[in-house]
Formats: C-alpha cells, structure tokens, sequence
C-alpha cells in the first residue's frame, strides 16, 4: 500500500466550511477561528485514497476522473481530519450532498476561498489551493464522498506476524536495563520509537514502528510496549529481550491512535486491544502475540440529536481495575463503551452516553473514575468503572485536552484532577473525592489563568508538588516555546516560565515544547523540543526540585520527538 506524506500536524489545517458559519470578507483570514484547534485536528487522514470506492458517475456537476482523484487526494490530506472520510461531520460541519448540492459550486467555492468566522481556513485567499482546484473541489463535494474499505478479520490476519513465538522469548530479564525508569519515545516523522535508559539519559536502540507513530502504551507486568501508528501498525516488544525488539505485529485498520492491555487482576496481559480510526472499530487481541480474536464495529447512534453517524472514530482506551473491562471512548457519537472481555464468545458492552466527541482522557488518583474530554462540549464526562455508570459531565473550558491529566491534592479542596484547553488559557482543577469531600466532587474548584491557549498536555507525580502545562499550538512561540509551572502548595501565586526550548540551543525551527513525563522517583520532568523532520529536535530534563536544566539529549536519531512513556509512570497510571 502506498505511504502519504503527514508532514507536520501544526503545518496542516483543514479545508471545506463550516456551513453555517457567515462568510468572512476577502482577505480577512479566519477570525474568530480557534486556529490551534484546526491546526491541531486538520492533520491528514493517512488512508491511501487509491483504495476508495469512487462514485464519480453520481449527481454531482461534471468532473473527470482525474479531477476527481486529484479532489479527493486533497480531500484526505487537507479535510478529513475535521470533517471525516465520509463527510458526515466531526470537528468541522457535515459536507454531505444533501447539503453541498442545495448549496451549490458558487456558494462552496466562496466558502473555500475566504473561509469562515467558524473555523474554516481561507484556502484561496492564504494561497494554498488556486482558483482551479477550488473550482475543483466545489464540485467533488457535490458528488457522494469516497469509501475507504472495510478491515475486518481476513485483512488483519493477512497482515498478522509473530516474530518470536512466546516459547521462544526469554524466560527472564536478558539484559541489565533498568526498565522500570526507560522511556519510550514517540519519533513522529520518522515513525519510529527511540528506547532511553532514564538513569544514564542514553539511547539504547531505536524501533522501526508504525507511520507516523502515536503511543506506546505497556502490559500490566511491564514487559511489552505495544506501540501504534495513525497507519494502524502495531509493534509489540519485548524489553526482556538482549536488546529489545519487536516479538509480533499487526496492521488493524487503515488509521488509528489508540492502544491498551488487560489490567484487571487475574487478567494482566492476556488481551491487547486498539481502536481505529478507519473503519469505526476496534479489536481484542492476545496480549502475547496480537492474534486478532475479536472486532466489534462501533456505528450508530449520535448520544445528543441520536441519528446514524457512519464513521463514529475510536479515540482514547483505558483497561479498567475493577472489572474485566476495556474502557473505549467513541469520539462522534460521543458514547464510552465498557467493553467486558471475560467472554469474548458472550461479549458484554455497557453503552454509557457522554457527550461528543470524546477524546483523551485520564483516572483519578484512586483509579475508579475515569475522566475523559468531550472536546466539541467543553465538557469532562466523568465514568464510575465500578458502576460503569456516568457520574457527572463537568463544564469546563474551552475544548478540554488533558492528555490523562494530572492528579494532585489540593492544599483546599483535597483530591483533584486537572486539565489544560486548547481553545482557552485555563487550566479547569476538579475535585475528585465524593467521600471525604463531597461538595466538591465533580465540580471545578479552580480555574487557572495560564500562559495561553493552545495546550496539549498537563502533568504532575506523587512525588512531586509542580504542576507543568505545555502550550505548544500557541501561535505565540515565546508561549509555544516554554512551559509554565505552578507550585501546588501555592496554586494562586500563579505560574513561573521555564524557556525549555531555549535551553535546547536548537537552531532555526518551530521548536514546540510538547508533553512533560516524570522519570519514575518523580523527580525530574522530560519535555520534547519538537522541531521540524529536517530540522534538529532534542529532550529536555528538568529538575522537578530546583526547576532548573538537567540535561538535554541531542542526537541524530531524535527525529521530530513528541510523546515519552515512562514505562513505570505508564503501567501504573501515575500522571
Ligand atoms: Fe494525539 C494521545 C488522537 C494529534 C501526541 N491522540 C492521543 C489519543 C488520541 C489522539 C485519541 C488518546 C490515545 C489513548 O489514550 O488511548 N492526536 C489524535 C488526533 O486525532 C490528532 C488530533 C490529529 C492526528 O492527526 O493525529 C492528534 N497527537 C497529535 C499531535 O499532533 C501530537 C501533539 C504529536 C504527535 O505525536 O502526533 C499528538 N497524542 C499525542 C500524545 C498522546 C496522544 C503524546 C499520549 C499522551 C499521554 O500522555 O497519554
């Protein structure tokens, strides 16, 4: 299958408008845009769109089948992202032909031209698409949106392979690795993974993984790093191994982001499960070699306005504690599913309605409630996994991306959990102890002011009383640069900025400040200076007492780092 070029999330947006929105004047841009949104969810889709059945001959204006390729090769790169493969609507508006055909290539053209005050790019007036293939793509919507194929059980068995078969693993540890503090890094562009000793701060190997790679996730034991690319790749390795290295993989679909291992006790590392992106689904695997045992489709039925949505995506997964179950957020319909796996034959869902479109998300302290963003509501659903009941849907700020978010105690309110938004400069603190304080459960207890919009990722450890935000989608760099950090002690002090990226002496580049891990004692924090694919990126180490640089990690292999994994922090579900 052929391989698209990704490029850089922050360097692609989306096309196509936002239908209701009011057309914004010539050369105005897209005011009022939350452009760190569309910058962050108008990445390409990464199917390969010579694999879509194409209904060119249907009632749309005239276009030759090459136009038609050429449209629907931008459609994949520039617009899927926020208004689906199937056009049926997620962050952008739907672009179905019940509405693109009333509208007309006069009125769509004007949209793609100049954009919209509700978030959709001016693809003409920027320079990005010429007046042809506006032209062109005003009339490639009017006509049924291209369908990927289906993946079911014949395909990803045909993709399936076992490297090293479980009787032939070791045993027992075979190298002298400290594996409780590696970290596995994410190397977006080159999709591969780079394994870092914590202790010494050096390379021990790099991994060839999936395009584009996502996250690493580990089993219970802490054994395997199961590691998934948006190309739906999944590599399992062994890190008992001499050198670690891939034992089994898989292809699960065409896109995907998220993947997760059997938790509960009595079941730690006996299934594997990952959700897709394309087609809507996901899939239990066996956690020791990824044979694909069962796959679940997760179409239907929106929670709010309950009509058929086509391609309801798999977003975040956790593996609950208190009952054999895989907890899967499905982000359009804006439903989480508990997934039992005790009898894949039998298998049980319990169908809690949230609100859309679900995202990432994160456990509280005691790991029973699981707190999860529905980024388009501006709310945090919070899931009881020992009821598996919804036991509140917080409002927050402006699209909540918490990553897993950040628990910590605070000196008022006790127990609480946090998040950082995309769409605002908060940072939402929510209590969290419905025992010993009630009154605060389930409601924001602080609002933080915090550097800028544009937030990913928020984290804190036990161990430690900082609190560090990233704001990497600011468009300002001096914000999206740095990091702010607030001591917990003293959480209305405000926020000191640590110059992360400066402190790299990196040379030209973006250089995007991106996700703190804890090593495992919880006292130093690892950033990412995510630069370009051709620029030098690097990992910056901060000592979590002083807050002053620890280290910083250069090398040739550090290829557009992103995501780290701390692979103790990871198997317990420290954030
Ligand atoms: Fe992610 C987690 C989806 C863009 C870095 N990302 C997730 C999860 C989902 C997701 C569903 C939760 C997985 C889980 O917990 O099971 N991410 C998406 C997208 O759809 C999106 C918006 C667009 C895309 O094309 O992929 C997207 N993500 C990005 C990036 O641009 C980031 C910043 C850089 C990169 O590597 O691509 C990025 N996403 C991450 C990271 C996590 C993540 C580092 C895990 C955070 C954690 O602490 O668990």
């Amino acid at each position: 299958m052929k391989t698209r070029s990704i490029g850089s999330a922050f360097a692609l947006s989306t096309l196509i408008m936002a239908m209701s929105g009011t057309v914004v004047a010539a050369g105005s841009g897209h005011k009022g845009a939350s452009s760190e949104d569309v910058k962050y969810e108008g990445a390409p889709s990464v199917i390969d769109p010579s694999t879509t059945k194409d209904l060119v001959t249907s009632q749309g204006p005239k276009m030759t089948k090459t136009e038609f390729a050429a449209a629907k090769e931008i459609f994949f790169e520039r617009c899927a992202g926020c208004h689906g493969v199937l056009r049926k609507g997620a962050t952008g508006k739907p672009l179905t032909t019940d509405i693109t055909r009333k509208r007309g290539t006069e009125y769509l053209k004007t949209f793609i031209t100049y954009g919209s005050a509700a978030g959709m790019p001016n693809w003409g007036t920027s320079g990005q698409l010429s007046e042809q293939q506006i032209d062109m793509m005003a009339r490639y919507l009017q006509h049924e949106p291209p369908v990927p194929p289906e993946y079911g059980m014949k395909e990803m068995k045909a993709t399936w392979k076992v490297i090293v078969p479980p009787s032939k693993r070791p045993k027992h540890q075979m190298n002298k690795l400290n594996l409780a503090n590696l970290f596995s890094v994410t190397l977006r562009d080159d999709g591969k993974i780079a394994l870092i000793d914590g202790d010494t701060k050096k390379i021990i190997t790099t991994i060839k993984t999936g395009y584009a790679v996502h996250i690493s996730r580990l089993s219970a034991s802490g054994r395997y790093l199961f590691v998934i690319g948006r190309d739906a790749k999944i590599d399992l390795i062994d890190l008992w191994m001499k050198v670690p290295k891939t034992v089994a993989e898989i292809k699960v679909g065409m896109e995907a982001r998220s993947v997760e291992t059997s938790k509960y006790k009595g079941m730690e590392d006996k299934y594997a499960i990952a959700g897709t992106y394309w087609p809507p689904q996901f899939v239990v695997m066996d956690g020791d070699t990824l044979e694909p045992l069962k796959i679940v489709g997760t179409r239907g039925m929106t929670v709010d306005t309950q009509e058929y949505h086509p391609e309801p995506r798999v977003a975040a997964i956790v593996a609950s504690h208190e009952h054999p179950e895989f907890i899967v957020n499905v982000k359009e319909t804006g439903k989480v599913l508990m997934v039992d796996y005790s009898d894949l034959d039998n298998m049980k869902i319990t169908t809690i309605d949230a609100a859309r479109y679900l995202h990432d998300g994160g456990w509280d302290s005691t790991q029973r409630y699981f707190l999860t963003a529905a980024n388009k509501s501006n709310k945090i659903a919070v899931i009881d996994s020992k009821k598996d009941k919804l036991t509140a849907l917080v409002d927050v700020g402006k699209i909540p991306h918490p990553g897993r978010g950040a628990n910590f105690k605070d000196p008022k309110y006790g127990p609480v959990w946090a998040t950082s938004h995309l769409g605002d400069n908060t940072i939402a603190v929510i209590g969290t102890d419905p025992k010993k304080h009630k009154k605060y459960a389930w409601k924001v207890v602080r609002s933080l002011e915090g550097q800028g919009g544009g937030s990913l990722f928020i984290k804190t450890h036990p161990k430690s009383h900082h609190l560090y935000v990233d704001t990497p989608l600011n468009p300002d760099k001096d914000m999206s640069q740095s990091v702010a950090v607030y001591d917990i002690k003293h959480l209305d002090k405000g926020y000191k900025v640590l110059p992360i990226a400066k402190w790299a002496k990196l040379g030209d580049g973006p250089k995007r400040v991106v996700q703190p891990e804890f090593n495992k004692a919880g006292n130093e924090v690892w950033f990412s200076v995510w630069n370009g694919k051709s620029q030098e990126s690097a990992l910056v180490v901060v000592n979590d007492k002083t807050l002053e640089l620890k280290k910083v990690i250069k090398d040739k292999r550090l290829i557009t780092p992103t995501g780290k994994f701390n692979v103790y922090n990871t198997m317990h579900d420290i954030y």
